[in-house]
């Protein structure tokens, strides 16, 4: 009898992470960054493309988006024959990517869905253009699990300033009207250690202290932060222990990052 090697591969504790997210050629960030990070945690990541980007370590040169028709697809194929434990949306480009994601979303209320609002590229570059921004604080904020913006990011969403650690807070609760948990990173504000903050709907406040790492500019922290967030919460891991071991893994890269590129530094861990 011949065996069969297709379908015998358990899963079993490997879970599934459908990442939305663009592409980065340097793979330092974007979906490239997203699927070395599950991977590296153990997790098995499926990816819906909904951008090319074209960049080097230095400047982001290039942004195409792709239909949204075709990421609709992407995800609508993923989830039917697949399923997910949890979804990480990344870069989404356009309000018309955004609104074919909230669709296919509506359609698997139980799945968590951890966010980073990829709003623009470290190198530069507009990645969620206006219109898109609008939908998504419209169409996907309040289908989202947890949200993982930097202070920039929660600025540009709140219309709140966030230039201290109390505008920080504010932003962050702000950000939870619309029920969703948010942890704000705390790396864009002056001063060593830096503090991320957990926010959650009903109010709770939960500051995470890292010590702040210096280089030539790290790529790719936030894809790599909310990916490794991603494979916690898809375990149903407690969202503050989630954090605590998603910013473990994220030192660990960023201790190991490389400097491939005349640019920014790429992250970079085993595990
Ligand atoms: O780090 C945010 C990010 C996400 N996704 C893509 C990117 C970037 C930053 O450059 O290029 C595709």
């Amino acid at each position: 009898m011949v065996k069969d090697t297709h379908s015998t591969t358990a899963i079993k504790g490997r879970k599934k992470i459908l990442i939305i997210a663009g592409s980065d050629p340097t793979a330092g960030a974007g979906l490239q960054a997203d699927l070395k990070t599950i991977t590296a945690l153990g997790g098995y990541g499926m990816t819906a493309v909904t951008a090319v980007t074209v960049q080097d370590t230095r400047q982001v040169k290039k942004v195409t988006p792709l239909s949204a028709d075709l990421v609709a697809q992407q995800i609508a194929v993923c989830l039917a024959d697949m399923g997910a434990d949890a979804i990480k949306l990344g870069m989404l480009a356009t309000a018309e990517i955004v609104q074919v994601v909230a669709e296919q979303l509506a359609n698997y209320p139980d799945i968590p869905v951890i966010a980073d609002p990829v709003l623009a590229g470290t190198g530069g570059g507009t990645l969620l253009d206006g219109p898109g921004r609008r939908a998504f604080m419209d169409l996907l904020l309040p289908r989202i699990t947890l949200l993982t913006p930097n202070g920039p990011e929660a600025q540009i969403l709140t219309g709140l300033s966030v230039g201290n650690r109390q505008e920080q807070e504010a932003a962050a609760h702000k950000l939870t009207q619309s029920g969703c948990s948010v942890l704000l990173t705390g790396g864009h504000l002056p001063g060593d250690p830096i503090i991320d903050l957990l926010v959650d709907p009903s109010g709770s406040v939960a500051p995470f202290v890292s010590r702040r790492l210096t280089g030539r500019g790290f790529h790719g922290t936030g894809c790599t932060l909310t990916s490794a967030l991603s494979v916690g919460i898809a375990h149903g891991i407690p969202h503050p222990k989630a954090v605590e071991s998603a910013l473990a893994y994220l030192h660990r890269a960023m201790k190991g990052a490389l400097t491939l590129g005349a640019g920014q530094q790429l992250l970079y861990s085993r595990a």
